[in-house]
């Protein structure tokens, strides 16, 4: 296997993933700053030209990082991030899909509509004048999730999963980038600590 990686909160939870995993994948780096995902060599790994992207060794490529941390815990059931018996896989993956579409893409579509504008603007549609709105909407499912947060370690209760690493790549990534951490939510604001200290948040 080897890891096509990037600047930005997608492939790092990828490499937070293979990292709790205790695996070694050789990572190669790509410039999406300078578009180098834009280009035929690696469109021809990823038609939708997002990082990461994970070949496989055998000519093939698995992209889209839920898809590919399923593959991956497939492969390498231990230690469980997604689960061991249908609930606790099902349970990760309701918590995951909702910090994905209620918190992390609000996030990063004001971020590609708004600070990172210039990067975006000529690949991919945007819409500017979108940008405060989403960064509000991020920060109110947030207080949301506050509320839910008490007496809980994780979002999945006692299990660390695939769900936390994915809102704390997110987070920890757009934190210094005009979406800063609102420490009001005090509940996320312990996790997010807890999280930050593991060695796989420097993956
Ligand atoms: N839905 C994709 C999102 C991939 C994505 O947007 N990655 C960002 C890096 S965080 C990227 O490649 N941005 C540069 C670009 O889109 O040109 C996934 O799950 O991997």
């Amino acid at each position: 296997m080897r890891l096509f990686s990037s600047v930005g909160p997608n492939p790092l939870v990828v490499r937070m993933f293979i990292a709790e995993k205790g695996l070694t994948v050789p990572v190669e780096t790509v410039d999406i700053i300078k578009g180098e995902n834009r280009q035929p060599a690696y469109l021809g790994r990823n038609p939708a030209g997002g990082l990461p992207c994970l070949a496989l060794g055998d000519g093939s490529y698995l992209s889209e990082i839920t898809a590919i941390c399923e593959y991956l815990e497939e492969r390498h059931p231990a230690p469980p991030l997604i689960g061991t018996t249908p609930e606790e896989r099902a349970t990760t993956r309701m918590w995951t899909r909702r910090v994905d579409l209620l918190i992390c893409e609000p996030m990063i579509n004001a971020f590609r509509f708004g600070e990172g504008l210039a990067i975006f603007k000529d690949r991919i549609p945007t819409i500017p004048e979108a940008a405060p709105g989403l960064k509000r909407a991020a920060q109110q499912r947030l207080s949301w999730l506050d509320g839910l947060m008490g007496g809980k370690s994780f979002l999945c209760g006692n299990r660390f999963t695939l769900a936390d690493i994915m809102l704390y790549s997110f987070l920890s990534t757009f934190e210094p980038m005009g979406q800063p951490l609102n420490r009001d939510n005090r509940n996320v604001a312990g996790w997010f600590d807890r999280i930050a200290g593991r060695a796989s948040a420097k993956a």
